[in-house]
């Protein structure tokens, strides 16, 4: 983190709304607030907003790795109320509780003061991994019921331009344990993971 200005971003980190017993999931979704538009005073200008750092790491205050987030360049500017800004990652290990900062990045190489700090621990992986129903008969093994509800939830995604808030709790709630391999996407690579281990039980 480099320059340091006075302002601060406000992150929220949504929780997925479901977390059933058997479930696997390493998305995360964040939510912010673009920091209010404050005047540089070497410039007498405004700060020009380009975009954010997003750090995580598996400790509190340790953040090993982090991800640039551009600002889209016809997005409304930040107002004194605020923008909401939106991020969406894939590719965290279930089961691990990861830590999260946001900075603000402006033109100049000036980065803001980090947000809070969010968490959220990824659910475990499913066991047997494919299973993704947990009622009756199928509740400890990957069979028809669960193949049933991965095909429901075939080609929902959460990265990319799939980021939008109509589609979170929709990911959250259905999507997320469909994607076996944690890339944001429900497709055919976790169809082969679900048909591989199909008819396994647990344990
Ligand atoms: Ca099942
Ligand atoms: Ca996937």
């Amino acid at each position: 983190m480099r320059k340091r200005v006075l302002m601060s971003v406000l992150l929220v980190l949504c929780l997925a709304l479901v977390v059933p017993r058997t479930t696997a999931a390493g998305t995360g979704i964040f939510t912010f607030t673009s920091p209010v538009p404050s005047i540089n005073p070497a410039t007498g200008s405004q700060y020009v907003l380009i975009g954010y750092n997003l750090y995580w790491g598996t400790s509190s205050e340790n953040y090993t790795q982090w991800v640039l987030i551009p600002r889209c360049l016809d997005c409304p500017l930040p107002s004194v109320e605020g923008v909401q800004e939106y991020h969406c990652l894939a590719g965290f290990t279930p089961g691990t509780t990861y830590y999260f900062v946001v900075t603000a990045l402006y033109e100049g190489d000036i980065e803001s003061d980090p947000s809070n700090e969010a968490v959220k621990t990824m659910p475990a992986p499913t066991r047997p991994t494919g299973n993704l129903t947990d009622f009756l008969s199928s509740r400890d093994r990957v069979d028809g019921y669960d193949l049933i509800y991965f095909n429901k939830n075939f080609g929902k995604r959460i990265v990319g331009t799939y980021c939008y808030p109509a589609n979170f709790s929709k990911w959250t709630r259905d999507a997320e344990r469909s994607d076996l391999n944690n890339d944001g996407s429900v497709d055919g690579y976790d169809k082969n993971i679900l048909y591989s281990n199909y008819g396994k039980t647990y344990p």
